[in-house]
């Protein structure tokens, strides 16, 4: 089994929503267990064009799929939350990233691992930080950008 971490992400509709789900459908899956999930953080956009506040979070999982098996998951997963793809880095009700197969280093033109731009975006580090503190360390000027969300504040 494998050890992977994937980074969730919404800002299109029903956003808590379509993280929950995602969680769901990774749990339902056979071949996929859920270890852990990280709070949700609403997060602000980083590129892209003008766009609403992110929520993220961070999943730990255990699995017997290959890295793409595991990509080719997380991809019914947008695709079952209806994501259409216009403009890079553009809002989407869900993505759906791997960012660490166990210590694989992956560079291919489907997926890359680690996920390339993991290192600068707090909005992974951060959760991902709150599950495995042993993989990040926490910036000594804290993180910046993205705000955990309260569990009971009927976030959407
Ligand atoms: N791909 C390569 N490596 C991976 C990987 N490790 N995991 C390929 C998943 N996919 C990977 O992705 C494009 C292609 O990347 C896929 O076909 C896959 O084969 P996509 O999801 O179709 O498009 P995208 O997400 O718009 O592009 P990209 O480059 O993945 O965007 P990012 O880097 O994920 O950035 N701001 C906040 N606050 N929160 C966010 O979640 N997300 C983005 C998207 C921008 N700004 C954000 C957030
Ligand atoms: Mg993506």
């Amino acid at each position: 089994m494998a050890r992977a971490f994937l980074a969730l992400g919404s800002n299109l509709g029903d956003r808590r929503a379509h993280l929950d789900d995602a969680v769901a459908g990774l749990a339902a899956h056979p071949d996929i267990r859920v270890i852990a999930m990280s709070s949700v953080y609403e997060t602000d956009p980083v590129g892209g064009p003008v766009q609403d506040d992110f929520l993220n979070a961070v999943v730990e999982v255990a699995t017997d799929l290959d890295p793409f098996g595991l990509l080719a998951v997380a991809q019914g997963l947008e695709t079952a939350a209806q994501r259409v793809r216009e403009v890079r880095w553009g809002p989407r009700t869900l993505d759906v990233d791997i960012v660490l197969y166990d210590e694989l280093r992956l560079d291919d033109e489907r997926l890359t691992i680690p996920h390339p731009r993991m290192r600068e975006r707090h909005f992974v580090l951060a959760p991902l930080h709150e599950l495995a503190p042993e993989l990040v360390d926490r910036p000594s000027a804290g993180w910046s950008g993205v705000r955990r969300v309260v569990p009971t504040d009927g976030e959407q």
